[in-house]
């Protein structure tokens, strides 16, 4: 069975609340989780690195220990010290950690105390009043936890794209080698890049004789088979995703690819539309009574309702269909597009590779230039740079760039916005360098005129350029902070700011509706990595489906500029 970073960093996490629940040394339990988060942020697989006889510590947080680790389980899809663990404690109590209100103290009395193993066990004794008997517990934590209990079964999982898209990437490979199969595409959610899907839904074109769902539903990740018929199935797989595929006969691709793309509103506008012209459309064509007009590709079902292909990314009925019909329909930004990328990270902080191997890296990628924005001084915890620090690494990138042919680095910073918008370092050492990134990194609850302000005031400071993950948000973590976007939008259109669209896949921020709203005011993108090694280049393309989905097109990004253009922009107006 192929491991996946996913399964990896799950293994590390619960060795983390093993520790935790322990009580074994905070730097233990940390680096586990440290480790973990490296692997689950790691665009590429470890299996292929490790394959491509990769050195994993050469990773963020991945000692000597931890890399035979991750080999462990790779090779063998076990981990002996998670084994031993779990002999100790049973899994289930680890889980108990993902309620609310349980640290590892509570957790470690319940099971103890109460013999509680499972969140069923947890509810019945909260429900029979067995908990607040016991010390430190009390009436009160007891109906908390009650609370928390309901609130998490309801709860329902979703995934973040680029963890999604690992799983969906080993299962199209599976079953594109199953014989008979021809086309196979992931479709729903993820075909439209929302940044968290529910589920896959795959669609697959095969012979009439193809074994496709007896291989699907045999498929070695499969933890359990929901339904299987002889044209859908439904599967979850041990990770929790769930699996939906179909499979369509050939001339009824295009019409069963639009209707499993989705979205849903999308699809009943389109259907609406195609009732006033007397046509019904369903997931097996274009119907004029009994007669099929149109089924094998999609852009055949969209000219039977008189409009223009749609880009997957557009298709939220938030106003594409009226754009279609009137011919306004933007020509996404593609990949392809991109000249550099304006956030990166090096081992002067808290990044993980040199300023040569981030350099070429890029190269290697195609770009043209990187911009260089290391963490200020504030942030103590990524060893921010003071100025000392900052003025030898451009004395460094101006070597560098003397040296190397076909990429070129810029002098930036990710400077820290304080509390008052002031900026964690002088206006004569912004002023030096080619683009102040200016970020948000603490005091995340101010009210939303102070955190607006703070910000606005921030962008007042004549070498600031750009501002790095504009809402704040963690996806499923943290909620944005309450700021007024439009204001913010505006000071920078007011300034010649411009605004990033962090493409990490825990970030992806700016948010689809305001980038949107940028492209209205006329500020400029700037889709940006913000890598910390140099596989996390690879996330660009997370960063432009977000952008896809908020409408921006090649000349809406600011890295889709040259060199010598982008410098223009960078140079203040004002
Ligand atoms: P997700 O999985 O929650 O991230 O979102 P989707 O959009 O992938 O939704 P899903 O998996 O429930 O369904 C996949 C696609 O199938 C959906 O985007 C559109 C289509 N679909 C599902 N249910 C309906 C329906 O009741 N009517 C229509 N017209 N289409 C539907
Ligand atoms: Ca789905
Ligand atoms: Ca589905």
């Amino acid at each position: 069975m192929p491991i996946h970073n996913a399964d990896i960093a799950a293994v590390f996490e619960e060795i983390a609340d093993h520790l935790e629940i322990q009580g074994a040394n905070p730097f233990r339990i940390r680096a586990y989780r440290n480790a973990a988060r490296t692997l689950g942020e790691l665009p590429q697989e470890a299996r292929a690195l490790l394959e491509k006889g990769e050195d994993l510590t050469r990773l963020p947080g991945i000692g000597d220990d931890l890399a035979a680790k991750v080999r462990e389980i790779v090779d063998t899809g076990r981990c002996s010290l998670l084994e031993r663990l779990r002999r100790e404690l049973p899994p289930a109590v680890t889980g108990l950690l993902q309620i609310p209100g349980l640290g590892p103290k509570r957790v470690k009395a319940l099971y103890h105390d109460l013999e509680v193993q499972t969140v069923e066990q947890l509810y019945r004794a909260a429900r029979d009043g067995r908990i607040r008997a016991l010390p430190g517990f009390g009436e009160k934590t007891e109906l908390n936890i009650l609370q928390a209990v309901e609130a998490h079964v309801s709860q329902t999982r979703r995934f973040k794209l680029a963890v999604a898209a690992q799983y969906a990437g080993t299962l199209t490979a599976f079953l594109q080698a199953v014989p008979g199969v021809d086309q196979v595409t992931v479709a729903g959610s993820f075909r439209r890049m929302r940044e968290t899907v529910g589920d896959l839904d795959i669609l697959v074109t095969a012979a009439a004789d193809s074994p496709v769902m007896q291989h699907f539903t045999a498929y070695d990740e499969v933890a359990d088979v929901l339904s299987a018929g002889s044209t859908r199935a439904s599967v979850v797989l041990k990770s929790d995703l769930q699996v939906d595929l179909r499979v369509v006969a050939q001339q009824a691709y295009g019409a069963a690819l639009h209707y499993f793309t989705g979205s849903k509103a999308h699809n009943i506008a389109i259907r609406r539309l195609a009732q006033k012209l007397g046509l019904k459309i369903n997931e097996y064509g274009v119907f004029r009574g009994s007669e099929r007009i149109a089924s094998d590709s999609e852009a055949s079902v969209y000219k039977c309702v008189g409009l223009p292909y749609i880009p997957p990314e557009l298709r939220e009925d938030r106003g594409e269909i009226e754009a279609a019909r009137e011919g306004r329909l933007p020509k996404l930004v593609e990949l392809s597009d991109l000249r550099g990328d304006l956030h990166a990270h090096t081992k002067a902080t808290d990044g993980h590779d040199s300023l040569r191997e981030m350099a070429l890296a890029v190269k290697g990628l195609g770009l043209h230039y990187l911009a260089i924005t290391e963490h200020s001084r504030r942030l103590t915890v990524a060893h921010g740079l003071d100025p000392l620090r900052l003025t030898r690494q451009c004395d460094e990138i101006d070597r560098l760039n003397a040296e190397l042919d076909g990429i070129t680095l810029l002098k930036g910073i990710e400077v820290d916005i304080l509390e008052d918008g002031s900026l964690d370092l002088p206006d004569e050492v912004l002023g030096r360098l080619d683009l102040v990134v200016g970020a948000v990194h603490s005091q995340f609850h101010l009210s939303r005129a102070k955190q607006t302000e703070r910000i606005l005031r921030a962008m007042d400071h004549p070498y600031f350029t750009l501002l790095a993950h504009p809402s704040g948000r963690l996806i499923e973590q943290r909620a944005p902070y309450d700021v007024d976007m439009l204001r913010i939008i505006r000071h920078a259109r007011d300034r010649g700011c411009f605004l990033e669209l962090n493409a990490h896949p825990d970030r992806l921020d700016l948010l689809d509706s305001h980038c949107q709203m940028a492209k209205e005011e006329g500020v400029l993108v700037s889709v940006n990595s913000d890598a910390h090694s140099s596989f996390d280049f690879a996330n660009l393309r997370y960063g432009v489906g977000q952008a896809r989905r908020g409408w921006l097109e090649k000349d809406d990004v600011l890295n889709t500029r040259s060199l010598a253009a982008l410098r223009c922009l960078l140079k203040r107006t004002m």
